[in-house]
Order: structure tokens, then sequence, then C-alpha cells
């Protein structure tokens, strides 16, 4: 693949003990030294009149000054310091870079990924929360609908649900938002019945699995229910929200995914986007196992340089399957 990367996202520092720490990004590059093909590509800031087009001008100015001032706590758990606003510019920029460098040939092993940091999906239009400033796929879709694409689908396979995300596009009909998320955890947003509005009603798709959901599952989301609307909306731009915290050793989630499981759900997106004749391009959101994250990251390359993950054999479970019954009976999926 090739990774946008910028090392000004390792000058956002979140202090000691935060699970959202530049040692990812490090832990990331380290392993994929051992695999072959790997580029690395330095995309430009993201221009900020695309940011204030999803996000409000106050609060991009607000959150400007912040950095300037030196940062502190935004909130319990979102921290900036003075690097942060061109650490969150510039990994909205690698965002933007993964949309436009998302071409024709899905199975290319030029497919990019933008491994930016801080991540993006719970920044809303007026406000950081849950390490999250800019919403970096948000800005992207935005910048690829500018530059020509008609429509632009988001599948956010990260274990939280993309509040920010959801909330930005949730009236507009140009984006179709999709996520798979644990029950419980932050920030309690994205109940099945959450399905857009005005324009926007059914291009928003949310799937919450109970705490303990594993691949097979995860795979049934997106066979049953995703995979089948998004073919539906049939967009330019497929961009994966692509945080990896629902693995089954992640500290901070109960989900059970397996590191091959993302080599499948990647091969998935390959299948989706090659039938809509989409473009394809994954943007980092979350993954605190330094070990998780580089692996699976790992997995996701491989993916792309010919590698041939094996789906798991066993049923999806009860309580998945209740779920994706009520996602059913909002309409989606089984068309
Ligand atoms: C960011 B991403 C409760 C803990 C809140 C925030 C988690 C943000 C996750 N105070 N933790 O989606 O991986
Ligand atoms: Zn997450």
């Amino acid at each position: 693949m090739n990774f946008g990367y910028r090392e000004v996202c390792l000058d956002h520092d979140t202090g000691e003990r935060h699970p959202e720490s530049p040692d990812r990004l490090r832990a990331v590059r380290r392993a994929l030294k051992e695999c072959h093909g790997v580029d690395y590509v330095a995309a430009d800031d993201a221009d900020l009149d695309v940011v204030r087009e999803v996000h409000d001008a106050d609060y991009i100015e607000e959150f400007r000054e912040y950095c300037d001032d030196g940062g502190g706590h935004w909130d319990a758990d979102t921290v900036a310091v003075e690097a942060t606003w061109d650490a969150a510019l510039a990994s909205a920029g690698l965002a933007v870079w993964a949309a436009e460098a998302a071409g024709p040939d899905v199975r290319a092993r030029q497919t990019p990924f933008a491994l930016g940091r801080p991540p993006g999906h719970h920044a809303v239009g007026d406000d950081a929360m849950g390490f999250c400033f800019i919403n970096n796929a948000g800005v992207a879709a935005q910048a690829a609908l500018n530059q020509g694409a008609d429509s632009v689908a988001i599948f956010d396979w990260d274990v939280h649900h993309g509040n920010g995300t959801q909330d930005i596009f949730y009236d507009r009909s140009d984006v179709f938002y999709a996520s798979i998320h644990e029950d419980g955890l932050f920030p309690g947003t994205g109940d099945i019945d959450e399905t857009g509005v005005g324009a926007g009603e059914g291009a928003n798709v949310n799937v919450v699995y109970q705490p303990g959901a594993d691949t097979a599952d995860y795979l049934a989301a997106i066979d049953e229910v995703i995979a089948p609307e998004i073919a539906d909306y049939d967009p330019d731009l497929l961009l994966v929200s692509a945080g990896f915290d629902a693995h089954e050793h992640d500290p901070i989630s109960r989900m059970q995914v397996s590191t091959e499981g993302y080599g499948v759900m990647t091969e998935r997106m390959v299948d989706l986007a090659d039938d809509c004749d989409a473009g394809l391009g994954f943007v980092l959101e979350g993954g605190y196992g330094l070990d998780t994250l580089s692996d699976s990251i790992k997995m996701v390359h491989e993916v792309f340089d010919g590698y041939q993950p094996v789906a798991p054999d066993d049923d999806v479970s009860e309580a998945a399957r209740e779920v994706l019954d009520e996602v059913v009976a909002q309409g989606f999926g089984s068309k």
C-alpha cells in the first residue's frame, strides 16, 4: 500500500498514559518495515476552506487559538498541545490525500492508507471530543465531492461509533455513513434507528453489537446489510474509517475481531469498491494495543500485496442475529 504519513503527527503529545499516543504510529511504522511493497507519501495539509465546509469556522478558530495558547485538556480525554493544530491539519490532509489517491484499480498495491493522528470520527461540526479535533474522513469526503465525486460512502469499523461523521452528514444524501460499534462504549450514540433525516434519510446505517461480537458477526453485518446498502447507494468513493480497537486483544474494547478478520474485512471492501467502480481509501481512527494495531494494519497491507485471508467458518452469534434483524426492520439490507 501507499501509506500517508507525516512526522508532525507525532508532535501531538497527549501525555503519559494516554492511549492515543505517538507510539501508535511509531509501532505501525516499525512493523511495516518487515513488509514488502510499503511506500510512504507525505501529503499536504488539509485546505482550511474545505475543513470549514464540515466544521464551523468559529470552532476551527477556537481550536487554533487553543493550540496557540499552549493547549490543555479540551475535555477529560481530548488533549491538545501547541503542535496539535499542525498535527490535526496534517492528519486531515493525509485523509484528503487518501481520497484523492483512491484510484480506479481498487486491488492496486498503491491503495492509499492515511496513517495520521489525531483521529477524527468523533469530531462534530462545532466541537472536539473523543481524542478527535478535525473529522479527517469527513474532510476527505468533502474534498472528493468538491473535486467532482457525486457521492462518497464511509464505512467505520472502529469499535466506537463515529458520532461526528454521522452528525456532519446526517441530513445529506451525498455522503453515506455506516458503522459497526460496541454497545455501551463512548460516545453512546449510534442507535439502529438513527437512519438520517431529510435528504439524508436512509443514508446512515448503525449496527450496534453487544460486547463479544467476533469476526463472523462483523462479516455478517457487512455481507447482509452494509455492503448491499453501499452497493445500492453506488458511491464514487469508499472510505474506510479504519480503527482497530475491535481487535480481540485491544485493551479498550471487548470485541473479538481477529487479525485475520481485518484481512477478510479488507477483502470485502475491495470487492465492494470494485462492484461500485468506486475508489477505495483507508483512514486511521483508533486502535490502542501497539501490537494488535501494527499486526492489523500489516494485515490490511498484505491483502493488497496478494495475501488471501481466511474467513472463519463459525456461525453468526444469536445476539448478532437479533441486531441484524433489527437493522433489516429499519428497511436496510435484503433488498
Ligand atoms: C477514540 B476512537 C470514558 C472514556 C472515553 C474515549 C474514547 C475515544 C475513542 N471517559 N474514552 O474512536 O478510537
Ligand atoms: Zn475507537
